[in-house]
């Protein structure tokens, strides 16, 4: 029993892991298609003990499917999104082809779970609902509880995104330039224009006239649109770093009531989906390998910001796993959402 669902990109990093988080979650389903590009139609993939073989994604993929999991990239939502709504289908997408439409809900179900109050399997007909950028749900899945309580006015992200971000194989070139630079090669460069190994660079989105990326610009409207408010000022500088599959940010938040230090760990601690790694006296803080392969988003360096008077600016610094909580298990979570 459950619904009868459909994994577009399954061969893919994300796709993949909409595999591992169904299986871990015991996500319920009745039947479930594989589909993916030409390039890997009619290969065998195993999943709970049943193998399948992986189908290329068409026009007909969707009929009787009620759940759709995007993640081949978005000319594909663009293509196949709608015809997967016309079928009937929920079509949870993972790339930025509707985030900012108006009528498209853009959602973190532990930040605005509202946002699709009332999307149900069998309520009748399709819908599309978007899953936000990575960087934007680790950043939000901290910044979210603390505004609950003190309103953010201004929010400053650097960010330390991984590999992952950019897909397999640009998890597969990093270890390659690894390997290549310690045997004192020349790098390959096929996903990145640069050597990635040993370095690090500005985020690899297209740059915009305005001199910020489309990554960054990302992270600006796309938390406006979660906490649905369009006063709230946000700027970010999004680097990528030799890191294999979790992002980590230094976020600067502004409030309009005061909120100290304590108070913030508190909420943080109870914060669903956060860990509160905070160690002072050790020196330990998150890592990004300390959070790969979980599902929490691991905050600390909790610090009032002494850039400011009294208590209305505060420091933190996030790690999230980029596939699972950025992508795979937020998804999935949606999914559950609809049952
Ligand atoms: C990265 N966030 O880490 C990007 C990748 O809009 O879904 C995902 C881009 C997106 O490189």
């Amino acid at each position: 029993s459950g619904p009868s669902l459909a994994v577009v990109g399954v061969s893919g990093a994300v796709g993949q892991e909409f595999l591992s988080v169904i299986s871990d979650r015991d996500f319920p389903y009745r039947s479930i298609k594989m589909l993916a590009s030409k390039r890997s139609a009619g290969k065998p993939l195993t999943f709970q003990g049943r193998t399948y073989t992986i189908e290329e994604l068409t026009e007909d993929s969707f009929d009787g499917v009620d759940i759709a999991l995007f993640s081949a990239g978005g000319s594909i939502s663009k293509t196949f999104g709608p015809v997967a709504v016309g079928k009937g289908a929920i079509v949870v997408d993972n790339s930025s082809a509707f985030r900012m439409e108006e009528a498209v809900p853009l959602v973190i179900p532990e930040v605005n779970p509202e946002a699709i109050r009332g999307f149900k399997v069998g309520m009748g007909k399709g819908a599309l609902i978007a899953n936000p950028n990575c960087s934007t749900i680790i950043c939000l899945m901290a910044a979210t509880p603390l505004h609950r309580r003190a309103k953010v006015t201004r929010m400053v992200v650097s960010t330390y995104q991984a590999a992952s971000g950019a897909g397999a194989a640009a998890m597969e070139e990093l270890e390659l330039q690894t390997r290549e630079v310690l045997e004192g090669k020349p790098p390959t460069c096929n996903i990145f224009n640069q050597q990635y190994a040993f370095n690090l660079f500005s985020h690899n989105a297209p740059v915009l006239s305005n001199g910020y990326n489309e990554e960054e610009i990302k992270l600006v409207k796309e938390t406006r649109k979660i906490w649905n408010d369009m006063n709230v000022r946000v700027t970010a500088t999004c680097i990528r770093v030799p890191v294999m599959r979790a992002h980590a940010e230094s976020v600067n938040l502004q409030f309009e009531k005061p909120l100290d230090e304590e108070t913030a760990r508190d909420i943080l601690k109870n914060a669903p989906g956060v860990v509160v790694i905070d160690d002072r006296a050790s020196n330990h803080f998150p890592t990004p390998l300390e959070v790969s392969n979980k599902d929490d988003v691991a905050v600390g360096r909790i610090r009032r910001d002494l850039s400011q008077n009294g208590d209305h600016g505060l420091d933190i610094f996030v790690c999230g796993d980029q596939i699972r909580k950025g992508a795979a298990l937020n998804a999935i979570q949606i999914a559950e959402m609809l049952l």
